[in-house]
């Protein structure tokens, strides 16, 4: 089980090579990432005549239906039972973008069950599980990884598969600006591209794509934005009644994050959000060298150097505020 950076483990290939049925895992509350790679894998994978199933807990959120592929996602767990069971030993199962096992969803033990089990992830917090793992936390996105794996592999491109894995691509790199971003990264887009991916239609998808109600939630959740400790850090919230009033889904919230990141002088912006049964779920974004994987880390949580979250159960907003903020600005002030 090695783990080299930047060289795909050659049993992973061999693996993947090897067998006919192919099931594909991402992690809970699928991001652009997720979706792309699972989307863009499947399509590769297909390409080299495996019959491939794509497992994902929940639907595909409105945000991401657009994917070309997202109408294969099944959700039955039944229906992946008799897959499994009918491909015998004849399977491998590979999850993206998938930091540790917890977040491989409510059965991750039957879904680890199959053997191999291939991880390919990038999440700085990895947690090691499975059979092989390929995890480099020096790449941008797991759309990044899957590209390298289809050379590998010697999988086709096709526009299809290059479409998946450019949104894929640009969901984690906030469209190559983020911190990153390489120049490999740029020349797997520039790949993309030339396989017929239209940078235009991508951006329309991921940013031009609101719903009334996404935009009046928006409305709702930029009215809470705070700031303090020298405007360097920024709060906002959303509760489950400003989702009731505007009529969104907390899919909806996704890149709310970006507009108290873009305040100039902030360099950590924290986005509280109330769920359902006392649950609060935290996301944050730094900018620069401040590193938030190591403060969700604190609370069970992770992600990367510059974007990351957790989960904390029986609490409130105002109570998860304040413990963020004091870890926030222990950073912020150089005392940690
Ligand atoms: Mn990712």
């Amino acid at each position: 089980m090695k783990e080299k950076s930047g060289i795909i483990p050659e049993e992973i290939v061999q693996a993947i090579a090897e067998k006919e049925n192919v099931v594909l895992f991402t992690h809970v509350h699928p991001d652009g990432d997720a979706l792309g790679s699972l989307f863009g894998l499947a399509e590769l994978l297909d390409s080299l005549g495996k019959t491939v199933f794509c497992f994902l807990e929940e639907q595909v959120s409105h945000l991401y239906d657009f994917l070309p592929g997202s109408d294969r996602a099944k959700c039955n767990l039944q229906q992946l039972r008799e897959f499994v069971s009918g491909a015998e030993s004849d399977i491998i199962a590979i999850a993206l973008d998938c930091g540790d096992q917890d977040r491989l969803g409510k059965y991750k033990e039957e879904y680890l069950q199959i053997v191999p089990f291939v991880v390919i992830d990038h999440h700085l917090s990895h947690q090691n599980f499975g059979t092989y793992r390929w995890v480099d936390a020096g790449c941008s996105s797991t759309g990044e990884m899957v590209y390298e794996l289809a050379v590998a592999l010697g999988a086709d491109v096709n526009s299809t598969a290059a479409f998946n894995l450019y949104v894929a691509i640009c969901a984690d790199t906030g469209s190559f600006r983020y911190d990153c971003t390489r120049a490999r990264t740029l020349h797997i887009a520039a790949e993309l591209v030339e396989k017929g991916v239209k940078p235009e239609k991508v951006g329309r998808h991921l940013y031009d794509n609101y719903t009334q109600e996404r935009l009046k939630l928006m409305e709702f959740v930029l009215a809470t934005v705070t700031l303090c400790e020298s405007n360097q850090l920024a709060f906002m919230h959303v509760t489950q009644e400003m989702l009731v009033n505007s009529r969104a889904t907390m899919h909806d919230v996704e890149g709310f994050i970006d507009y108290p990141r873009s305040l100039r002088s902030v360099k950590v912006a924290a986005f509280i959000k109330e769920g359902e049964d006392g649950q609060v779920a935290v996301s944050m974004r730094a900018k620069g060298d401040c590193d938030v994987a190591a403060i969700a880390k604190l609370f069970n949580g992770g992600g990367h150097r510059n974007a990351a979250g957790f989960r904390i159960f029986d609490t409130s907003i105002d109570q998860v505020r304040s413990l963020v903020k004091e870890e926030i600005r222990k950073v912020l002030t150089g005392k940690k």
